[in-house]
C-alpha cells in the first residue's frame, strides 16, 4: 500500500510538474510575442505622431510665409497704382530736421551756408525744370563743391534721381546753367558715367543727382535723357546785403 500511495504521489507530483513544465514554455513566448507587438505599434505610431507633427509645423511656415509674400506684393501693387494714378507727382522725403532750416528761404525751400534749395514736388523734363526754376528767381541747382554735394544727398529720396543745372550743349561739351565755367568746377560723375547711353533715341545731354539702390553719404551724376521726367532740385543764392 505504501508503495501504491508513494506512486500515486509520485505520479501526481509528476502530473503537476509535468503541467508546470508544459504549461509555461506554451504561454510566455505567446505573452512576449504580443508584448512585442504592442511595443513595435507604439514605437510606429509615437514615430508617425512626430511626424505629422513635424509635416504640420513646416506647411504652418509655408503658410505664414506665403501670407507675408502676398502682403508684400499687395502693398507693392498698392503703392504703384497710387504713382500711376498721377505720374508727374512726386512725393518729397521726410527732411531731416537736425541738417534742414528755412532761414531766410521762403516756405518750402531750405537753407544751406548761403543759399536756398527747393526740391519739386513733380517730375518734369529737364527744360521744364528749369523753366519753373527761373519762374522762382533761381536755376537748376548747380553743384560747387563736396559741401553741397553732401548736403544735396542727405535731403533727396534714395532710388530716384533729380535734375541739376549741368547741360550738354554740344556731346562732350557741358555747362552749368548760370554760366559758371564748368571746367573750373569739381566734376562729381557716378562711375562709368557720362556714358550717354540712350544714344539712339534722344542721347543723354542733361545732367542729374544720381538715384541709388542703397544708402550712401554722397549722390554723384548721371547724364540722362533730357526727355525723361524726373523731380528737380531748384537753387537760389541768398545774399545778406
Ligand atoms: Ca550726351
Ligand atoms: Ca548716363
Amino acid at each position: 500500500m505504501e508503495s501504491i500511495t508513494y506512486d500515486r504521489f509520485s505520479s501526481a507530483s509528476e502530473i503537476a510538474q509535468d503541467e508546470i513544465n508544459h504549461t509555461a514554455p506554451k504561454f510566455l513566448p505567446e505573452l512576449g510575442r504580443q508584448n512585442r507587438k504592442m511595443y513595435i505599434i507604439s514605437g510606429v505610431l509615437a514615430l508617425y505622431m512626430l511626424i505629422l507633427t513635424m509635416a504640420v509645423g513646416i506647411k504652418l511656415s509655408q503658410v505664414s510665409q506665403e501670407v507675408a509674400d502676398v502682403t508684400f506684393s499687395l502693398k507693392t501693387i498698392e503703392s504703384s497704382i497710387k504713382e500711376a494714378s498721377n505720374p508727374l507727382q512726386f512725393e518729397i522725403p521726410p527732411l531731416n530736421p537736425e541738417l534742414i532750416v528755412q532761414g531766410p528761404c521762403e516756405e518750402n525751400w531750405v537753407f544751406f551756408k548761403d543759399s536756398c534749395y527747393f526740391q519739386s514736388t513733380i517730375k518734369q523734363s529737364w527744360q521744364s525744370a528749369e523753366n519753373n526754376c527761373i519762374r522762382k528767381n533761381a536755376h537748376l541747382v548747380v553743384v560747387n563743391n563736396l559741401d553741397e554735394l553732401d548736403f544735396l544727398s542727405s535731403i533727396v529720396k534714395l532710388q530716384v534721381s533729380y535734375w541739376i543745372g549741368l547741360v550738354e550743349k554740344e556731346e562732350g561739351q557741358w555747362s552749368w546753367v548760370d554760366g559758371m565755367d564748368f571746367k573750373a568746377t569739381e566734376h562729381y560723375w557716378d562711375e562709368g558715367q557720362p556714358d550717354n547711353w540712350d544714344v539712339i533715341v534722344n542721347g543723354e545731354d542733361c545732367g542729374q543727382l544720381h538715384g541709388r539702390i542703397r544708402v550712401e553719404k554722397r549722390r554723384h551724376w548721371n547724364d540722362a535723357d533730357c526727355t525723361l521726367s524726373c523731380p528737380y532740385i531748384c537753387h537760389l543764392q541768398f545774399s545778406l546785403g
